[in-house]
């Protein structure tokens, strides 16, 4: 084998967030960047040698020129084996279950999520380990400490292979196969949900939808199973051929980003009766019904109320886990159910040995994720399926399900306000001092409710019982009411603050405000305690979702 060895100096700011390394394209192609940090995984994930590796990516601009570097680096160091999707393109979900189905020792999966793609936009790199989930805490903390000290890397001399095609090669010892990205995922969808049960809703008209793919990595996921298994309507899918730009959006299923989809279901005619969009690696989900939104939050509950509908968890379900700032109303449900809630710090990392331990079955998160024990990530097309097939078999509309869901358990009022690419240092600032205030805060009354409870969150894992500290400030209030402060760990400019709020109504005549006028008064409380406009400069929040 033709190896050589690049001398190549570190760099002080690879230290990866809640969802790997995330950063510009500009930053990641900086002289032998992405070397640098590919060396420092291949130096920890020592499993690898000898082993299969899962690659593949959003299809983001720099997704191909990356695969090819990797794999001459992979070969280089050792991996015996690669499968990496055709035109290099695998989502996240699709990873963490090839990763599961061939025994592979990790995935290197390429993507910055939700963020914009294109020469101006993001890019990012994240490890999965066996289990098919995003490598823990202390597996990407020792990745960065190698980042730091780095003075070396190894690559093989070869030509880039053709991607286009399914094919075998041979790049030194390590064999490459480039597959199909989508039938194994396909397949285990069906394995999970009734296809003739949704199917038959499409073939007697009783109901037509709409998928964006937003121009990113489920369009040919969406393609195999909306139009060619489940025959959808013909204009069911939007935005189905990923583009490296995503078209110039943000690939971000939420109703700010998602417009096109969001006005084909606010239309006065021939709305479709149902609507989801997914992002750009596909794990998270937007579930619309005819004018009608679906809370990323009601919808893990509502999941965990009517798993036992469906195929693959008519057994019931063993527990399930939400992150912190992820509303409480799959609390109320586990409540019912008599099954454990836990709560976890944000990034799907934190659900990997709940899943493992067999103490969880579901799992979600208020940013629009939410997933199951069939793999070790959140997936979009997965939720997208679990809501088809719950209309299947409940003969009811996205809006009759939500509500009636309302009328059983009361409503969790739910918002986010981010305030986005905000000075580091004065976030740092306003974190701490609500750190500093915390105690004194406890007891005090607003808006006529007491705080119950203000602490800046820390995780003790039940598993392995590794502690994971300052996760967010949470304040909880005497009425079930809640604020949630906490720093975004993938953005790529400055700092962006999430707060989260959350209001618990259970009286019937108030299931149907406006989100915002609903929780109109906590928003003002979070104000005066965190001084949010004042201490950023900002006049309002940058997204709401
Ligand atoms: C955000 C979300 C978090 C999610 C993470 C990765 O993280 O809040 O819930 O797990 O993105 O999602 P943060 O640190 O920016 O709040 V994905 O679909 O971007 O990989
Ligand atoms: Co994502």
């Amino acid at each position: 084998m033709n190896i050589s060895t690049i001398s190549s100096a570190a760099y002080s700011d690879q230290k990866p967030g809640t969802s790997g390394l995330r950063k510009k394209v500009s930053v990641f192609k900086q002289p032998h960047y992405l070397e640098n940090f590919v060396q420092s995984v291949f130096n920890i994930a020592t499993e690898l040698q000898n082993q299969l590796l899962i690659l593949g990516g959003d299809g983001r601009y720099y997704n191909q020129q990356a695969i090819q570097i990797i794999l001459k680096m992979a070969a280089a160091n050792g991996v015996k084996r690669v499968m990496v999707g055709q035109n290099g393109l695998l989502s996240t979900p699709a990873v963490s279950h090839l990763i599961r189905k061939h025994n592979a020792a990790g995935g290197i999966i390429l993507s910055a999520s939700h963020n914009p793609g294109g020469v101006d936009g993001d890019f990012g790199i994240k490890f999965n380990i066996s289990n098919g989930g995003p490598a823990p805490t202390s597996f990407t903390d020792a990745v960065y400490d190698v980042s730091q000290t780095i003075t070396e890397y190894k690559i093989i001399n070869h030509d880039d292979i053709d991607l286009s095609h399914q094919q075998r090669y041979e790049i030194g010892d390590m064999s490459v196969e480039v597959i199909d990205s989508v039938t194994d995922y396909a397949d285990l969808m069906q394995q999970i949900f009734d296809f003739e049960a949704i199917k038959s809703l499409f073939r007697d008209n009783q109901m037509s939808m709409c998928f964006d793919a937003m121009h990113a990595v489920t369009g040919p996921y969406a393609k195999e199973i909306f139009e060619n298994r489940l025959s959808a309507n013909r204009d069911a899918l939007i935005n189905a051929t990923p583009l490296q730009d995503f078209g110039g959006g943000h690939p971000d299923p939420n109703l700010a980003h998602a417009q096109e989809l969001s006005a084909r279901l606010n239309a006065s005619n021939n709305a479709p009766s149902f609507g989801a969009a997914s992002d750009g690696d596909g794990d998270r989900n937007m579930i619309l019904g005819q004018h009608f939104f679906v809370n990323p939050s009601d919808s893990l509950a509502i999941m965990t109320a009517n798993a036992q509908l469906i195929p693959g968890y008519k057994n019931g379900i063993r527990g399930v886990a939400r992150s912190l700032p992820t509303s409480r109303a799959v609390d109320k449900v586990a409540q019912s159910l008599a099954i454990t809630c836990y709560e976890t710090p944000t990034g799907w990392k934190y659900f990997g040995n709940l899943l493992d331990d067999k103490r969880i079955t579901l799992c979600g998160e208020e940013s629009f994720g939410s997933g199951s024990d069939h793999i070790r990530e959140k997936d979009g097309i997965w939720a997208v399926l679990f809501w088809l097939n719950l209309i299947a078999v409940k003969k009811q509309s996205v809006e009759q399900i939500t509500r009636s869901h309302w009328q059983q358990f009361g409503r969790h009022y739910y918002t986010r306000h981010d305030y986005e690419a905000i000075d580091n240092e004065l976030a740092d600032q306003l974190i701490q001092n609500l750190r500093d205030i915390a105690g004194s805060l406890q007891g005090k009354t607003f808006a006529g409710s007491k705080i119950a409870l203000c602490d800046d969150f820390s995780y003790a894992d039940p598993v392995d019982g590794s502690i994971t500290k300052k996760q967010g400030i949470r304040i909880l209030f005497e009425n079930e009411s809640r604020i949630v402060f906490r720093l975004s760990g993938t953005g790529t400019e400055g700092a962006t603050l999430r707060v989260y709020f959350e209001n618990y109504i259970t009286d019937k005549e108030q299931l149907d405000q406006d989100t915002q006028t609903a929780l109109r008064e906590l928003i003002e409380v979070a104000e005066t305690i965190a001084e949010i406009k004042t201490r950023c400069n900002r006049t309002s929040a940058d997204v709401i979702t």
